[in-house]
């Protein structure tokens, strides 16, 4: 099996401090989490930003500083969202892509997100897939239900995306698709051929789908944006902490961590930073 490659969400869009204290915010706060969790075995983080007052932005300057403080301290593959938070509009939402980061996102469809909509309709993915590859970016395809994948095949046959790509299953979302060993399994037979995956499992189902992934051969993603508990009751104390159990599983699996090196040979990654 391919070294396993630990993605954390470290801040997102959702969460907040009255959720947990441990939510990275400021741009040196980002870089300070950043170093802590590619100490624990992570290889790539999945970035969201803030503004100093906690609300959520995908402003370019703001994903600028937070990415500095991460190049200051680490290697670690930087992931740029561009799912923003719910009701951004696209032109919010492309923002980090013209500063060319090595992957971002790109959720090939549209679904309930708790008690909103979470809207990606085709032609905010044509333009997400296009700006992607003018800027060198290696898209993550996000998938929260089944069809995601089957639109995600519609852009590759328009030339906008290229196959072999990177999936992440993101289950357990309130309001999409659910987190069980069957949906993971179904999810993975509809990959076309070569592309790799990893699973995010949201709230509980973070780690039993962590540990379903380390033993199929796939990827896993954990962090605050999808989980903020290290176990039932025991609010995990920052991200580090919950990069640590998933390594600590993999090594019981006898799975080996990819560093960002390996990460970036598996993900077909191409703007490296120049160290
Ligand atoms: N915050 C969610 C609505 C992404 O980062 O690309 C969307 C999200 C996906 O987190
Ligand atoms: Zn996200």
């Amino acid at each position: 099996m391919e070294p396993l490659i630990i993605t954390c969400a470290m801040v997102g869009a959702e969460t907040g401090r009255k959720d947990t204290p441990y939510l990275p915010i400021t741009a040196s706060e980002i870089g300070e989490e950043a170093k802590r969790v590619r100490e624990a075995g992570a290889s790539m983080v999945h970035l969201h930003v803030r503004r100093d007052d906690g609300t959520p932005t995908q402003d370019r300057e703001v994903f600028a500083a937070a990415i500095a403080e991460i190049r200051k301290r680490t290697d670690i593959i930087v992931q740029t969202s561009t799912g923003g938070a719910v009701g951004m509009t696209g032109d919010e939402r492309c923002q980090p892509l013209s500063l060319r980061p090595e992957m971002c996102t790109l959720t090939t469809g549209t679904c309930n997100f708790g008690g909103d909509v979470f809207s990606n309709p085709r032609d905010l993915l044509v333009r997400i897939a296009e700006l992607a590859r003018e800027n060198g970016v290696v898209p993550e395809i996000e998938v929260f239900d089944a069809g995601f994948i089957d639109n995600a095949r519609w852009l590759e046959k328009k030339g906008l995306i290229s196959f072999p790509a990177h999936f992440d299953f993101v289950l357990g979302v309130p309001g999409a698709l659910g987190a069980d060993e069957a949906v993971l399994d179904f999810l993975i037979s509809r990959l076309p051929p070569g592309c790799t995956w990893s699973v995010a499992g949201v709230g509980r189902a973070e780690f039993p789908m962590a540990a379903l992934a380390i033993e199929r051969g796939g990827h896993v993603r954990v962090g605050l944006e999808d989980n903020i508990w290290l176990e039932k009751g025991v609010l995990a104390k920052g991200n580090a902490e919950l990069v640590a159990k998933v390594a600590a599983m993999a090594a019981g699996a006898k799975r080996p961590l990819a560093d960002p090196a390996t990460a970036r040979a598996i993900l077909r990654v191409k703007n490296v930073p120049v160290a």
